[in-house]
């Protein structure tokens, strides 16, 4: 709607008094009426250019119906396009189909492409490598059996081998396993079970049988073959000798839910061949991992579900970038929960803020610290209010990254909880004693916040929802929140921004486009509007133009270099010297499930130079860690530039 010329503040008030007059008769005559007229005055309000100057401004991004997909992951490549990831996209039709989607969104061009999806990455870890790839391992091997579903009984097997002369032994999908009672279960897929090993201790040769786990699933359906105990199985078909060195253990055998398994691929998304590179395997299957740069450029793989949907026990592992393999890393051994958030601080710890988002002990591995890589050490980080509380919050490095600051914003209690909350917590990371103090509440309590630097050294929070998976909360159905907030560090507190006309929950991700807006996308409710149908995943994308974009002129980065040393200095052209106020180099994220660990704002030095600016890279590769940037510059009021990219090496 076009502006109309202002009228008098008299003629306004007039005027909003007869339509306030006319829309209360309204009220009484004809309710779709006054719906029709509610919404066309808050169009007309939210299009004014002052409502824009002070609250930014919400578009729908139209999406060609090819290109819809159930955005889980997503990242900001260093080509500009943004990589949506679906995989599977928590459908089984998909998975079972063998349907795994990945499409590329390039918001300069607002074009949009597919890219082959070669194995189920729902779910995965990633994180952006130096050369600007993005890292991206584990996901999805098979799907959840939820407890009705499950007819057959069903438990994880381990099949034994202490032969050391046969060589490894293959057993085919459906090969037989017998418990005493003549009880039969079939190995739900192939399995290579390793020859033992002998070794000398002395003068003793001990044998180390070979062991290889799978899903036994019982031949007669109901309870009958359910087995509580730890219990030994024999092979169908083995005999003598054979059938003593090569048998079954399983813990128990039973109908309970069956959890997604982990997948243990690895890949390196190419952003400029736009394709999935297949990397060494990682060492344990994960499903929900994080995967946390280290200050070397190396990555370290935490938490997740193995293959048979078990929380791994502190297992983790490291990327050697340069092997382009995976590596046991037992000496980091640490329990956290899936999706742990954990950032690089200037001194190379990783800070675990409490976040995450999925799965594990409701006790051991929840509490804040930092963890030393260099001793294997953690130091907690006490004072978080509604401690309890963490799983589906979100974290931040505060901008810019130099303070050092973290900032956790909401959660809810562990598991398929009610209870949620609007508490926020700031740590500052830089204190001999850190320890969280309290921030300024949300609007509401809220889970799946997505949280978005901006350059102006603000974060946009946005989406969310106060109950599970957007469900129940108090006397609503749904509770899906759109009112989007953006926090000032400086001053401490939330400002209203505008609201999003898209709910966003569970499986949801927003991240800053180079052009200084904010794209949003995803959703995955877990009930329908009544709240007793399964819900759908929310395939629109929104764009979030902050306020920034509507206060003038934009200043405007010219000619500089297209990577840079950290530590060193270099010049960036530009007209608009004179009033640029700040310069951010700013890391894109990589985001999932609520995690984005890879989103950070570094503060340079500014010097004038001629015909521009001189900016100064930090030294600390904690603080910076190599990679590829959005270099922003930001005036006197706040107007940032559009990025230009830049690689820190
Ligand atoms: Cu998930």
């Amino acid at each position: 709607m076009k502006p109309r010329p202002r009228p008098s503040t008299p003629r306004r008030l007039l005027s909003a008094g007869i339509a306030l007059l006319v829309l209360s008769v309204l009220v009484f005559v004809n309710r779709p009426m006054v719906a029709f007229g509610a919404d066309a005055y808050h169009d007309f309000t939210i299009n004014r250019q002052s409502y824009k100057e002070k609250y930014g401004h919400w578009s729908r991004l139209p999406v060609p119906p090819g290109f819809r997909v159930n955005a889980i992951h997503a990242a900001m490549l260093s080509t500009g396009k943004v990589l949506i990831v679906a995989g599977s996209g928590n459908n089984r039709d998909n998975f079972e189909a063998g349907t795994f989607r990945t499409v590329l969104y390039d918001p300069a061009k607002d074009a949009f492409n597919e890219v082959p999806t070669p194995t189920d990455v729902f779910c995965a870890g990633h994180t952006f490598l130096p050369n600007g790839n993005l890292l991206i391992a584990g996901g999805t091997k098979s799907y959840e059996v939820l407890e009705k579903d499950i007819t057959h009984a069903a438990g994880v097997m381990k099949i034994k081998n202490e032969d050391p002369a046969g060589g490894p032994r293959t057993f085919p999908k459906g090969t037989t396993l017998v418990a005493k009672n003549g009880t039969q279960y079939r190995t739900r897929t192939d399995l290579t079970v390793p020859a033992a090993m002998t070794m000398k201790h002395g003068d003793e040769v001990m044998t180390h049988a070979g062991e290889a786990e799978v899903w036994v699933d019982a031949v007669e359906a109901g309870d009958g073959p359910i087995v509580d105990n730890p219990a030994q199985y024999t092979v169908a078909g083995l005999t003598g000798k054979d059938k003593q060195n090569v048998y079954g253990l399983a813990d128990k055998i039973t109908r309970e839910k069956q959890e997604y398994g982990g997948d243990k691929t690895s890949y390196e998304f190419d952003p400029r061949a736009e394709r999935y590179v297949r990397t060494g395997d990682m060492v344990q299957h994960r499903w929900y991992p994080t995967l946390a740069e280290l200050p070397g450029g190396d990555v370290l793989a935490v938490s997740g579900l193995d293959e048979f949907g078990r929380m791994l026990p502190g297992r983790n592992e490291r990327y050697v970038k340069d092997q382009k393999r995976w590596v046991d890393a037992p000496e980091l051994k640490r329990v956290f929960p899936t999706y742990p958030a954990l950032h690089l601080m200037a001194d190379g710890k990783l800070f675990f803020s409490g976040s995450n988002a999925g799965y594990g002990s409701d006790t051991e591995g929840r509490t804040p610290g930092l963890w030393n890589l260099r001793n294997n050490s953690f130091r907690e980080v006490p004072g978080l209010r509604d401690p309890r509380m963490t799983e589906t919050s979100s974290s931040v490095l505060l901008p810019p990254a130099q303070d050092q600051r973290v900032m956790i914003f909401g959660g809810g209690e562990v598991g398929e909880s009610a209870v949620s909350t609007a508490r926020t917590a700031i740590a500052d990371l830089d204190e001999p004693s850190p320890a969280y103090t309290p921030g300024p509440d949300l609007p509401q309590p809220a889970r799946y916040l997505s949280t978005v630097l901006l350059p102006d050294d603000s974060v946009l929070t946005t989406g969310g929802s106060s109950g599970y998976r957007g469900g129940r909360y108090g006397d609503k159905t749904r509770s899906d929140l759109f009112n989007a907030q953006i926090y000032r560090p400086a001053a401490g507190r939330f400002e209203t921004a505008a609201d999003s006309t898209v709910g966003r929950n569970y499986h949801s991700e927003a991240l800053l486009l180079p052009d200084g807006r904010v794209i949003t996308m995803g959703s995955d409710p877990l009930y329908d509007p009544s709240g007793r149908n399964p819900g759908t995943f929310e395939q629109r994308i929104e764009v979030y133009s902050p306020p920034y974009l509507f206060r003038g002129r934009r200043p405007v980065i010219g000619a500089g270099p297209k990577a840079v040393q950290r530590g060193t200095t270099f010049a960036v052209a530009t007209r608009d010297a004179g009033r640029i106020r700040a310069a951010r180099l700013m890391r894109p994220s990589a985001v999932t499930h609520v995690t984005d660990l890879d989103q950070r704002s570094v503060a340079l030095d500014i010097t004038p130079a001629t015909g521009g600016l001189a900016l100064s890279v930090p030294k600390k590769r904690g603080l910076v860690p190599s990679g590829w940037y959005m270099l922003f510059l930001v005036d006197d009021k706040g107007v940032p530039s559009t990025a230009r990219w830049i690689q820190v090496r």
